[in-house]
């Protein structure tokens, strides 16, 4: 496939409003940068390794956070926001220009539907994007839809209904190669509301069968990611309900099948960072899904609630990156959709509080800490975690972004650039009231 240049005139915020946003903050980011340089220094770590390992972190984009859609509850549309896939990724190009972090976006079928997936590759390659794993949709019914998942859909008791499932499995994976994508997430929203809807054991059964006929149909390049949710829309039982379900499936299946994990589908105070480390043991972490929650929900900005797990979570991400030496590659996607900012607002926020993350767990001591450890100093080697996750990162993520051609502070620089108020005026506006996405 030939690589298509990124139009600058195409972009959505302006190369002169970035600059001049730059220019402001610069004098104070560089003495920043540079007490942080010294800082870390003392520690005997390069900042300079630091911001080149930053410099390749990616994280994918949810096309269905793009606009200000999701609760259960309600929508409350935003004037400007998209209406389509194209809109979407001209959304998705603004938070990659800002941030240099996010070139790619997932996906979801049917709702990103469109006719000459060619073209939307190459829109998407003008605009700076390609395209991460594909999202199936069986969990909601499509109008003119043959059979209902009003009872499931892969592991439905009726094969029609299964096989209707496959095939929508089956065209993601065609619409994905034409794309370039290189994985299929697959979350079913099967399970039962009640003690005897379902027994668990046949489910669990009819879904193996129905997504061994979706991995016979897998590229050989590419992966199949098994994502759990504990709970809903099911609320009694789901199928794939936890991290040990979904790593069976995935061994059952065989290579191509691993596990994608999103912070939002356990039960509360689950230690999710643990879920992480076993998976990479054995080989099974294929995605991440970032978000962040208080209760029982999956969609607010990464690191709004609890920046500490987001930090643990990373701190184990770069244990098992050192531990595979080479041959670690899980897609790190954010998933998130709620409806009271500007959603490019908060992914930008997110893209922030991820890359932080990932630099304080990039900062720990491990040498230091295994000492700790092996000595049973248990003060010392909490302690070293917690030097790591206080240390002020914020400078050398500036200046990783600025280094791909982003903003020091990409919320201030959006905003500047008068974006969402231009798209505005171009943008047809759907008063769209209908429910949010589970
Ligand atoms: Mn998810």
């Amino acid at each position: 496939m030939g690589y298509v240049a990124i139009d600058q005139t195409v972009l959505g915020i302006p190369r002169d409003v970035i600059d001049k946003d730059n220019a402001r903050l610069m004098d104070a980011h560089l003495a920043d940068y540079e007490a942080l340089a010294v800082r870390l220094a003392r520690s005997g770590i390069d900042i300079e390794d630091i911001v080149s390992k930053l410099m390749s972190l990616e994280v994918g984009l949810p096309s269905w956070g793009m606009t200000s859609g999701g609760t259960r509850f309600a929508r409350f549309p935003l004037a400007g926001e998209p209406n389509d896939v194209y809109e979407k990724i001209e959304d998705c190009s603004v938070v990659q220009q800002l941030t240099g972090l996010t070139p790619r976006v997932s996906l979801h079928f049917p709702w990103d539907l469109t006719e000459d997936y060619v073209a939307l590759r190459q829109f998407g390659e003008a605009h700076g994007m390609g395209f991460d794993a594909i999202n199936s949709n069986t969990f909601q019914d499509q109008v003119g839809q043959k059979r209902s998942y009003k009872f499931g859909s892969l592991s439905h008791a009726n094969p029609q209904t299964r096989q209707q499932a496959i095939d929508h499995n089956l065209q993601c994976i065609d619409i994905g190669r034409q794309l370039g994508s290189k994985a299929l997430t697959v979350w079913i929203g099967d399970g039962s509301n009640f003690p005897g809807q379902c027994e668990f054991t046949d489910t669990l059964e009819r879904y193996l069968e129905s997504l061994r006929a979706v991995y016979a149909e897998l590229p050989n390049d590419w992966r199949l990611l098994i994502e759990h949710k504990m709970y809903e829309p099911a609320l009694y039982s789901t199928v794939i309900q936890d991290w040990g379900t979904s790593i069976l499936c995935a061994q059952a299946l065989g290579d191509k099948a691993q596990c994608l994990v999103d912070l939002g589908h356990h039960g509360p105070n689950v230690n999710i960072e643990m879920i992480v480390a076993r998976l990479a043991q054995f080989g099974k972490l294929g995605g991440f899904h970032f978000n962040d929650s208080k209760y029982g929900d999956d969609d607010l900005d990464s690191g709004s609630i609890n920046p500490f797990q987001l930090f643990l979570v990373f701190n184990e991400l770069v244990s098992a990156e050192r531990r595979a030496k080479g041959n670690y590659n899980p897609s790190y996607m954010m998933d998130q959709s709620h409806n009271v900012t500007d959603p490019i607002e908060s992914l930008l926020n997110s893209a922030r509080a991820i890359a932080g993350a990932y630099v304080k767990a990039l900062i720990v001591d491990r040498e230091a800490l295994k000492g700790y450890q092996a000595d049973n100093d248990v003060i010392m080697a909490h302690n070293c975690l917690r030097l790591a996750f206080e240390t002020d990162v914020r400078p050398a993520l500036a200046t990783a972004r600025m280094r791909k051609g982003g903003a020091i502070d990409p919320i201030a620089c959006y905003r500047a650039s008068s974006y969402r108020a231009l798209k505005a005026e171009t943008r047809v506006f759907n008063p769209n009231l209908g429910g949010g996405i589970v």
